[in-house]
């Protein structure tokens, strides 16, 4: 069968500021939460990896950019390091930063390649961290004003934006797993935090409308589905609560200008609801994203039976190591006993991708909807040959692609897809292990090789479609 698509569709890849610069003490550049993390807490990341070199971006982003163009690229999603613009978070503008933004995206475009860009990937300039982070009112400010920055230094060149990288997979690691930093376990504080962000959010967006440029802005969600792990009525209600906390507080507020009512009942009932200020409602009411960007990878499949609170992911690449996900008393994500699974248990299902998509539709029919990510972990090592045969990359990527045609075909409006990623690169806590890349870096040399995968990329780039 063939599958064809739009003129214009985007085809892509992406990538983000923390997990390929490198250079993290160079031209300026202040320390982020996840510099400070890697160095004081060596034992949680695999081989004690830390960003310092990652990819070593900083330095060969001109040649990674005619790779790009040499793979067909039409569109690259990439993060602004905001450490590399505003080095303390709230002080003097770091030219050097700006420059190096500003050269690269030349080039891309240049290049024929549109850049995607994320404000904020995770990496908030420490200072702002140890006084608080996303919990301290005064971090939102200081967000405003780089966005600011951002949208003033960068507006001619970037015409797509998008204001946080998953802020539900943030903020649950973050103040809920106590797997990211700031390593806590505080359901009040993730809450607090899970609001400031969507407030941001939403006044970043009016703050980029008010500006009244010609570029487009929304926000990249991760929206794993949640599915009933059986057919029972107690497990359909976990499934409910657990798609509101994990998805709907993320995405109501984003696209349907609310937060979620039973969310908001259940916040309340354990006090942990923070104020919601009238003039933030408002605020969130008007908010009016351009676009929307869905990262999956995964979905879940929530069961009843939740009798102690447990947190893991998989960090070994083993596949036989399940994640754990339990909040007693709530719910549990349990393993699909019929599901494909990677090396890194996280289970294949392409079909969850379209009811992301469905959702995405159903809340704003015709919205523009970008897959800002989609990919494949994997260990891998050079062929003897000197390639990658990453046929499970392809498969992967065709089946998604697969999906997505049919979501067009049935009316929604999907303008392009970012494989994650473009290179291999710093993968949180597994360092740099777990390859993602349509590049693979040899982390000797730092040479790039195009994997098996890049190459059948190409072709769907320049056929648009398979
Ligand atoms: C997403 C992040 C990416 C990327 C990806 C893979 O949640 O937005 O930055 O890392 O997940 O995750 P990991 O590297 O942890 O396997």
């Amino acid at each position: 069968m063939e599958f064809q698509f739009p003129q214009g569709f985007v085809w892509g890849s992406a990538t983000a500021a923390l997990q390929i610069e490198g250079a993290t003490r160079e031209d300026g550049r202040g320390d982020s939460q996840w510099d400070v993390f890697c160095r004081e807490h060596p034992e949680r990341i695999w081989q004690q990896a830390t960003p310092d070199l990652a990819c070593d971006h900083y330095h060969r982003w001109a040649g990674d950019v005619a790779l790009m163009k040499a793979l067909g690229h039409t569109g690259y999603r990439l993060s602004i390091a905001w450490p590399r613009i505003i080095p303390d978070g709230t002080g003097a503008v770091n030219e050097a930063g700006v420059a190096f933004y500003r050269r690269l995206f030349a080039a891309l475009i240049e290049a024929g390649i549109e850049p995607n860009v994320t404000l904020y990937h995770w990496d908030l300039p420490q200072p702002l961290a140890r006084a608080g982070g996303w919990e301290n009112p005064a971090t939102m400010d200081a967000f405003l004003r780089y966005a600011r920055v951002c949208f003033e230094a960068f507006g001619d060149q970037v015409k797509l934006w998008a204001t946080f990288n998953e802020p539900s997979w943030s903020t649950l690691n973050g103040y809920v797993t106590a797997l990211h930093p700031p390593l806590k376990h505080d359901y009040r504080a993730a809450v607090q935090v899970a609001y400031t962000l969507m407030v941001t959010h939403a006044r970043t967006v009016a703050l980029f409308h008010g500006l009244g440029g010609d570029g487009k802005i929304g926000i990249v969600q991760n929206m794993c589905p949640v599915y009933p792990a059986t057919d029972s009525p107690r497990d359909a209600e976990a499934a409910r609560i657990a798609d509101a906390v994990y998805n709907r507080w993320f995405i109501d507020p984003a696209l349907l200008g609310r937060f979620p009512e039973d969310a908001v009942e259940l916040y309340r009932r354990n006090h942990i609801l923070p104020e919601m200020r009238r003039e933030d409602l408002d605020m969130v009411a008007a908010d009016s994203v351009d676009f929307i960007g869905v990262n999956y990878y995964f979905p879940h499949y929530a069961s009843a039976d939740a009798t102690e609170t447990l947190f893991g992911l998989n960090t070994s690449g083993n596949r036989d190591e399940d994640c754990h996900f339990s909040i007693k008393g709530l719910f549990k994500f349990v393993r699909n006993p019929k599901g494909r699974y990677t090396d890194w248990a996280w289970e294949i299902y392409p079909p969850g991708l379209r009811d992301l998509l469905a959702r995405a539709h159903r809340y704003r029919p015709g919205l523009p909807i970008y897959v800002t990510e989609n990919g494949i972990g994997a260990q891998e090592t050079l062929d003897a040959d000197g390639t990658v045969d990453d046929q499970y990359r392809i498969d992967f990527v065709r089946e998604h692609l697969e999906v997505i045609h049919g979501a067009i075909a049935d009316g929604m409006n999907v303008r392009g897809y970012y494989m994650w990623a473009l290179m291999d690169n710093f993968s949180w806590l597994n360092g740099y292990k777990k390859r993602y890349g349509f590049l693979f870096i040899d982390r000797e040399t730092m040479r790039r090789v195009p994997k098996k995968s890049a190459f059948w990329y190409r072709e769907v780039a320049r056929r648009n479609g398979f």
